[in-house]
């Protein structure tokens, strides 16, 4: 484990480097323990750099058996080795020579899942962000792109299959039992998308023909046996190649492209270049193992890792202060794939609902930095919400302002222009700039400056004068290192709705720059007058979430009731419905904490069940919209002084009002959505599971509602049904026998199945309630779990601290001694996993004071501990200041 220097990395330091290392020649000669890796680089010092520049090279716990430069040893007295930095002191003078070095390596032993490790007896590599310097000594940073040639030598009854980059090349005997295979890649790349893999695993093979007639051959691997399960991701694959064909004109540019599923693995899967490796809960899949939302999921990171191959790693990033370069545009590109492929409202409103999830308590909190960050400790602690998603949204913000001609302009101009490079984000903006003639210098600001701005809105209509004004004033909130905030350029997109449900005329407007139905916010407030308007209008605000931003707006409930039934923006309608159940939950929230029981209003739970039985809405978009608000979205819009018993009282009562008010309408609608047809993952059908098991979860709740969701789990025919069934019944059932009989049938149908009894993992986690800290100590003993591997630590690690709100934040701390000991002790396996479990405290200061002393002491319990690794320091100290 690197154990942390304190060393903070800021984007004004970046230098080019004195040498660049256009060619690397890899050799490994595989075994568990002892691996050997030679590298041959070819290193060329800068026409800028001086003859006497020392070179020095990144590295990270090597062991270093020999060097050499043009063939000859060197001397003692011309090297600095330790285990993580190789200085030569006196290159030659010779502007190209040739550096080798032979490294050895224990794949077995490494549970940081970084550098080259074993999985299921595979060995394969991560080397995002920094791993590659755990393999050979390196100029590990993105702006070294080199051209790589790899071969890899194996047992070939441990090994058959030896894959890395490129193209392969050749392939053979060496006797022994050992066997080797050569592969070469010549698009010159970054360190960070190295890989290999090597083992024994089973293949699905297919092809795919360019748009230019190049034949291209496919291959998914997986554990052997497995094969049937990869079906979903080589069709979601071939789909992926056709859409970035179509809609970005990229075509795929390597003779093969190879995915590798493996069972170990820090995060969703990594681009490397022509060789994806994939953490197999993303790949693997059919009806009886795999829920919708994991179909969902493998379609989307299949097409995240592949549409890579144009952003990120045939455009790169300079340095790692860019990452959002590739990131954020490629989380935009999978966003627009989905919505094609499935219901682009539906999508919408799951993509923000994420967002605010995951990215505004960030931004909230001590953690927040902006999209593309200026300074950092640990560099992969910031493959985060911010990065990926807010990322995401300012490009479809610039797609916005830009309209999706010169958008598509801008994106062929940064293909032409940066093909082959490492880019930053003002050749990323000037390419739209350059292509639409816009001044986009003050919108440039989503990528500086951290926080959620938030947009106080209020309006007036002046009957007399036939004039509906609308005042919108912009605040963006004080963030670590930046206290004070310039001015944004926010692209609110808006409608003005009239009392029938049509759109409102109106004559001119002043104030503001309304384009196509978008205010370009700019200035601090701004007055905007529409004439020619003689009723008051409903006004539709941030219509399809044009900008990441906040509201305050004061608007009367009668609005958004209206809004909820007209409003023709399908995001902006369910956005309505949303803002009346949390503003009515935080209303019972208040009641409860007076100890006062809340009447929820039958204008709210009747249209809850015109919702749910609107046939002109799609079964997905009705599930989206009858979902509560989750305790963690109502605690974040609370904002101060938390206390989750309170919020779960208050929703579990609105829970119950909605359904004993709609009961019968539910049931025959429930009734009604039963599957006859054989299943399909296809978004229509996931979308009518989706609205029946939304319904189950509130009929639940009725008298028989045990028996029912009992025969909900015992008749399913496929995991989507089975799993919601499990987590109704253990959720508002627990400890029924009903509950804890379908617990045991599910463990003994799948104890075998590690991915599947991740939801059952997942589902006990989040058993609401005092107890289940206990559950969940008890299940880290459970022969299925491990803690080193990081999908079993998330399922039932993490799932307990995101959604588990009153057993985590229990009152008395029990839950946050939990998370202090269980974190360090994943830290000593895998520091990565561990950080990232860590951030589940950062919004510890929005709690109650009780709360926060306790969740405070947890912190420093880490904070106090020696020897942290540099990841979990990172955090902790972060979340601390
Ligand atoms: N680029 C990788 C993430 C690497 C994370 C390193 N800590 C996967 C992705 O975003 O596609
Ligand atoms: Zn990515």
């Amino acid at each position: 484990m690197r154990t942390d220097t304190g060393q903070v990395f800021r984007l004004e330091d970046y230098r080019p480097t004195d040498y660049l290392i256009p060619q690397t020649n890899l050799t490994f000669r595989l075994s568990p323990e002892a691996t050997r890796v030679t590298a041959v680089l070819t290193v060329e010092r800068r026409d800028a750099a001086a003859v006497s520049a020392p070179l020095v090279l990144d590295g990270d716990g090597l062991k270093l058996n020999r060097v050499e430069i043009d063939g000859k040893s060197v001397e003692q007295a011309d090297l600095l080795v330790t285990p993580d930095r190789l200085t030569i002191l006196k290159p030659p003078a010779a502007s190209v020579f040739q550096l080798t070095m032979e490294t050895e390596l224990a794949p077995a032993g490494n549970e940081a899942l970084m550098g080259l490790y074993r999985s299921s007896n595979v060995y394969c590599t991560q080397c995002e962000a920094e791993g590659f310097r755990r393999i050979t000594y390196f100029l590990d940073r993105p702006d070294i792109l080199s051209v790589y040639t790899v071969r890899i030598e194996a047992l070939r009854d441990e090994a058959p299959l030896l894959l890395s980059n490129g193209n392969p090349i050749d392939k053979g005997d060496i006797g022994d039992g050992w066997h080797y295979a050569a592969w070469h890649d010549p698009f010159p790349k970054p360190s960070y998308l190295f890989a290999l893999v090597a083992g024994n695993l089973g293949k699905v093979a297919d092809s795919f023909v360019t748009l230019s007639g190049r034949d291209v051959e496919l291959g998914i691997y997986v554990e052997p046996g497995k094969e049937r399960l990869a079906g979903y991701a080589m069709d979601a694959l071939k789909r992926s190649m056709k859409w970035d064909e179509e809609k970005f004109g990229r075509e795929y540019d390597l003779d093969v492209f190879n995915i590798v599923a493996v069972s170990d693995f820090n995060m969703g899967a990594m681009e490397n270049k022509g060789l994806n490796v994939f953490n197999d809960k993303y790949v693997l899949a059919d009806r009886e193992t795999a829920t919708d939302a994991d179909f969902a999921n493998i379609e989307a990171i299949i097409a995240h890792e592949y549409f890579h191959n144009w952003t990120g790693n045939r455009i790169t990033c300079r340095d790692w202060f860019q990452l959002c370069l590739k990131e954020g545009l490629t989380v935009f590109r999978d966003h627009e794939f989905s919505a094609d492929q499935r219901s682009r409202a539906v999508k919408r409103i799951a993509e923000v609902r994420t967002l605010r999830a995951h990215q505004f308590p960030e931004d909230q909190g001590p953690l927040a930095h902006p999209v593309r960050p200026r300074r950092y400790r640990e560099i992969n602690n910031f493959y985060t919400a911010t990065v990926y998603e807010k990322g995401s949204e300012v490009v479809r913000m610039i797609r916005t302002i830009l309209g999706s001609d010169a958008f598509r302009a801008g994106m062929d101009l940064y293909f032409e222009r940066h093909d082959g490079q490492a880019a930053t984000i003002e050749d990323f903006l000037q390419v739209f700039e350059d292509a639409s003639g816009r001044d986009l210098s003050q919108f440039s600001l989503w990528y500086h400056q951290a926080g959620t701005p938030n947009l106080t809105v209020s309006s007036k209509h002046n009957p007399a004068a036939r004039e509906f004004i609308l005042e919108i004033e912009q605040s963006v909130p004080p963030t670590p290192y930046e206290s004070r905030k310039r001015l944004m350029h926010i692209p609110l997109a808006f409608g003005l709705i009239g009392a029938g449900g049509e759109p409102v005329a109106y004559g001119g407007v002043e104030g503001a720059s309304v384009e196509g139905g978008v205010i370009h916010i700019r200035k601090r407030r701004h007055v905007i007058r529409f004439s020619g308007v003689s009723e008051r209008p409903a006004v539709s605000l941030n219509r399809g979430f044009s900008a990441p931003v906040t509201l305050s707006v004061e608007q009367k409930a009668d609005d958004q009731f209206f809004l909820a039934r007209h409003d023709s923006d399908a995001f902006s309608r369910w956005q309505a419905f949303n803002t009346l159940l949390t503003d009515t939950l935080i209303a019972a929230v208040r009641q409860t904490l007076d100890g006062k029981q809340h009447a929820f209003a039958r204008r709210l739970t009747g249209l809850a069940g015109d919702i749910a039985g609107d046939e002109t809405l799609e079964p997905a978009y009705r599930a989206l919209a009858l979902g509560l608000p989750s305790e963690a979205d109502i605690a974040r819009d609370i904002g101060n002084n938390i206390n989750p018993d309170a919020i779960h009282t208050a929703r579990e009562a609105l829970a119950l009002a909605i359904g004993s008010a709609n009961r019968e309408a539910f049931s025959s609608l429930y009734e009604g959505l039963a599957d006859k047809a054989a299943f399909s993952p296809d978004a229509t059908s996931a979308g009518r599971r989706a609205l029946r098991n939304t319904l189950l979860d509130y009929l639940a709740l009725s008298p028989g509602g045990p028996a029912l969701a009992a025969d909900h789990f015992h008749s399913a025919t496929n995991m989507t049904d089975r799993a919601a069934a499990l987590a109704v019944l253990a959720h508002r059932h627990h400890g029924s026998h009903e509950a804890t009989a379908a617990l045991a049938a599910f463990e003994t149908t799948y104890e075998s199945d590690a991915l599947v009894m991740d939801k059952w993992f997942q589902i006990q986690a989040s058993v609401p309630g005092y107890q289940t800290v206990e559950t969940v100590r008890a299940l880290t003993a459970h022969p299925a779990f491990s803690l080193s591997n990081p999908n079993r630590v998330r399922s039932l690690i993490g799932t307990f601290f995101s959604a588990n709100q009153i057993g985590f934040h229990r009152a008395d701390g029990e839950g946050y001694r939990f998370f202090s000991r269980i974190v360090l002790e994943v830290e000593k396996r895998n520091p990565q996993v561990a950080a990232r479990l860590a951030t589940a405290l950062r919004s510890w200061r929005s709690l109650e004071p009780g709360r926060q002393d306790k969740a405070r002491e947890a912190l420093l319990f880490i904070a106090n501990t020696e020897n942290l690794s540099a990841d979990l320091r990172d955090i902790v100290e972060r979340t601390l200041a």
